[in-house]
């Protein structure tokens, strides 16, 4: 059979693979002497060596073979490195193909360039030593593993022309993000998606142990890979020049294969799944690097995976280990004297941007446009008054969403994710525009299932948070909808991008992408039927340990409220967003005007539910959440009407940063607003929707913060009534009456008296719940305004 590279071009792969090889070697280990013009000595080396050599020649391989075909096929591709400790794969290919010059042209295409280029490698103010937010090129930050073939997919969603090479290190593969992902494949559309191409890198080992998808037979590896809907392509072995034809030919029959898949569906309208093509690379770890070191072997096996000498004075023999090691590449066959790659290996790499580094879909800020928003105040409930009756908030978003949806339906640039909780979060509305996209088999009774949707649900969160965060890099917008417990799932996730926006956000060429807009409902209030597994508000104490200028977090009290807060997470660039949000019926309180004005502000004084006007309160009635909202309103109304000559001001906070000092967060109060708003000295009575301690940690050096006395979720939870929920947590009406009036002295006598009858108030709420299974009519019935006070007989 005719092999498909001819001996020219295989001669010149491998030569550029070795010119690869060298400048990660040369990243790793040198300070100085970088095209080996003098003997290597101990001054030439880094003091600090750092790095992982153990993948990187594999992805080197990878990178070159990707060029060929790119070239050969003309493809728009971008690379995806799993095991991303190979960074200095991917600035090493970056640097050959030119880009990392014109993004960095301080790291110029010479002697001098290779000097810094080698230096800057995991070194004080350097680059880090996986693909990076700084790599050109990545859309995958390299340290967390586990995410590569989901960033790959939600890159490729909507994006058709596209193809991510998605390089998944063995080890990775492991984890359980990655583990779910190979099921991606069930959810992307041929004629409307782009396509992925995982190459499996097996090379066999982890960081000191062997991975388990090199330690299963062949049989059951390939069995594995099809039982996953996949049509896997080995290339096995060794030797460099027969990999090189094995590669190719496997490459150019997995993308010829993934022209013909989609040019058939596209031609024909897709009907089945196909079987997307994929490569196993079985190639040793480590691969030319030292073979024999301290007499262990090094080559193929564990003690490669990071730096496989230690140089320094004690070890001289290691040097010139190192230098024969650099030297087995033929540097000087490679780079002219002034250390510019030759030309027949330069022009083996992509032009413009189809280099893998240049691609625009690797800066999606670029090609990032905004979404067509109706206007959100259409959807707005009718508050005549505070307190009428709304539907559940989150369904009154879903219209909103639902026409998000349609009137982007054909820049097909937003998308909802979420693990099969967009119904069960009340978001119904939008099937009316879309479906949810699935191309696995479809049976009669399924819902909402086509080939093409905007809506993606798998029982994935990380999966759901990988589609979404690789769709946003890639320029476009989205939402992942979520219980709110069992976001912390993705708590990890989170991080890794909320550091890839800080990092970004400090890097000129970097363009801003989308917010990461997560919307958390069935909350933890209102989890009567789940009970305590589905209890925990926690999430939002881990996003605001993240960097201020990327995080914030809002606590709409009601629907007009949420649809301004929405309407302003997707206009927003840059940030991770973070709203929570009721589904359940529930008092509406403000009028969209009045909610556009308060949620600009982000905090306010509810002027209407005060009645201190123009005096200095006796105690500040301060609230953040729609639970919490509505036990405050109710609080306030018996603190109205029982003890009528209190002060009250009714605080609400939609936009919890606004708590922290101006310092701290740029959304923070000045401390002269928060003291004018919360007193310098009056008892602060706050009912909060997550755990307490979160909002003294963004208050503590306010002046009155001693004076804070903060009401959340303490851990208390059951299968039991909404109300209960809230006397579990003693953040309910009567537990905030009697925190005001343990706190406001003034209230005296009748207050003693007040908190005594609210005491058997709270035996008698026990005692009915456990008898009828639902809450008190008065709580059931409870409506703000309804002024008639309180009966304080025991009912029952
Ligand atoms: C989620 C996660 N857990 C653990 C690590 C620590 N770690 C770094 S590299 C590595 C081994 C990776 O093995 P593999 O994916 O096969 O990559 P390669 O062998 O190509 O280096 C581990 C466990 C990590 N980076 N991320």
């Amino acid at each position: 059979m005719e092999p498909t590279l001819s001996p020219d071009l295989l001669r010149r792969i491998h030569a550029y693979w070795r010119a690869a090889n060298f400048l990660s070697v040369g990243q790793i280990f040198l300070y100085d002497n970088a095209l080996l013009k003098e003997p290597l000595t101990l001054a030439h080396v880094k003091p600090m060596l750092l790095g992982h050599w153990g993948t990187t020649p594999g992805q080197n391989f990878i990178y070159v073979h990707l060029n060929r075909v790119i070239r050969k096929y003309d493809l728009n591709m971008i690379y995806i490195s799993g095991p991303g400790h190979g960074g200095p794969a991917v600035v090493a290919n970056t640097y050959l193909e030119g880009t990392y010059s014109e993004v960095y042209p301080n790291i110029g295409r010479d002697e001098a360039g290779l000097k810094k280029l080698f230096t800057q490698f995991s070194f004080p103010g350097g680059i880090p030593s996986h693909a990076a937010p700084e790599t050109p090129g990545s859309i995958h930050e390299g340290g967390e593993l586990g995410y590569s073939l989901s960033h790959s997919f939600g890159a490729v969603f909507d994006n058709p022309n596209l193809i991510v090479a998605c390089v998944v290190g063995d080890g990775e593969a492991e984890t359980g993000p990655l583990a779910t992902s190979w099921h991606s494949n069930k959810f992307l559309n041929p004629v409307t998606d782009g396509a992925v191409l995982p190459i499996l890198h097996l090379n066999g080992y982890k960081i000191s142990n062997p991975t388990v998808l090199a330690r299963i037979s062949r049989e059951e590896l390939e069995q594995f890979l099809r039982g996953c809907g996949w049509t896997p392509y080995f290339v096995e072995g060794h030797e460099p020049n027969l990999m090189h034809e094995a590669m190719a030919a496997a490459l150019d029959k997995a993308v010829e294969q993934i022209r013909q898949i989609t040019h058939e569906a596209r031609a024909r309208g897709a009907t089945v799944r196909p079987r997307w093509p994929m490569i196993v690379l079985n190639s040793p770890k480590g691969w030319t690097g030292p073979t024999v070191v301290d007499g262990q072997q090094i080559e193929g096996t564990f003690r490669s995976h990071q730096v496989p000498l230690s140089i320094s004075a004690q070890k001289p023999e290691h040097l010139s280990l190192l230098e024969n090691w650099l030297k087995s590449y033929r540097p000087e066959e490679l780079f002219d004297s002034s250390g510019r790659l030759l030309p027949e290996l330069a022009e083996l790499a992509p032009i413009g941007e189809r280099r893998m580094g240049a691609n625009p879909n690797a800066n999606g800020g670029i090609l990032l446009r905004d979404l067509i928003l109706p206007d959100f105040r259409q959807y707005a409930l009718k508050v005549a008054s505070p307190g009428v009756g709304g539907p559940g908030d989150t369904h009154v978003l879903g219209r909103f969403l639902r026409d998000v949806v349609k009137l982007n339906a054909s820049e097909r640039n937003f998308r909802i994710f979420g693990p099969d909780e967009t119904l069960s979060n009340g978001l119904e509305s939008v099937f009316e525009a879309t479906n949810r996209q699935w191309v696995a088999e479809t049976r009669q009774g399924d819902e909402f299932l086509a080939h093409s949707g905007q809506v993606m649900e798998m029982l994935s969160e990380h999966q759901c948070e990988g589609w979404l965060e690789g769709y946003l890099l890639t320029g476009r917008h989205g939402l992942f909808n979520c219980y709110e417990a069992f976001i912390h799932i993705v708590d990890s996730m989170f991080n890794q991008h909320a550091k890839w926006l800080k990092v970004t956000a400090t890097l000129p060429w970097r363009r801003e992408i989308a917010s990461l807009n997560y919307l958390l409902a069935s909350h933890v209030w209102r989890q009567d039927h789940n009970g305590f597994t589905h209890q925990d508000p926690g999430f939002i104490d881990h996003v605001v340990n993240k960097k201020a200028s990327i995080v914030r977090v809002y606590l709409p009290p009601d629907a007009n409220c949420l649809l301004s807060t929405m309407d302003h997470c997707l206009r927003s660039r840059h940030y991770v967003n973070v709203v929570i949000a009721g589904k359940h019926p529930a008092p509406q309180w403000l009028s969209i005007d009045a909610a556009v004005e308060h949620c600009t502000k982000g905090i306010g004084v509810w002027q209407w539910a005060s009645n201190e006007y123009d005096v200095e309160p006796d105690v500040v009635m301060g609230c953040a959440g729609d639970v919490p909202t509505l036990e405050i309103l109710a609080a306030v109304s018996i603190l109205r009407q029982h003890l009528p000559d209190l002060k009250i001001r009714v605080i609400n906070v939609v936009d919890l940063m606004k708590l922290q000092p101006k310092l701290e967060h740029p959304h923070g109060l000045s401390d002269a607003d928060f003291d004018s708003l919360f007193t310098t000295h009056k008892p602060v009575i706050f009912a909060f929707h997550a755990y307490p301690w979160l909002i003294h940690r963004l208050t503590y050096r306010r002046t009155n913060h001693h004076n804070i006395h903060v009401r959340g979720y303490k851990e208390e939870g059951t299968i039991t009534t909404a109300f209960d929920m809230t006397v579990l947590n003693e953040m309910d009406r009567f537990h905030l009456v009697m925190d005001v009036i343990d706190r406001v002295p003034q209230t005296g006598s009748k207050g003693l008296h007040l908190k005594r009858q609210l005491q058997d108030k709270l035996i008698e709420h026990r005692q009915y719940i456990n008898r009828h299974g639902q809450d008190m009519p008065e709580i059931r019935n409870w409506q703000w305004g309804n002024l008639t006070p309180l009966d304080l007989t025991h009912t029952d």
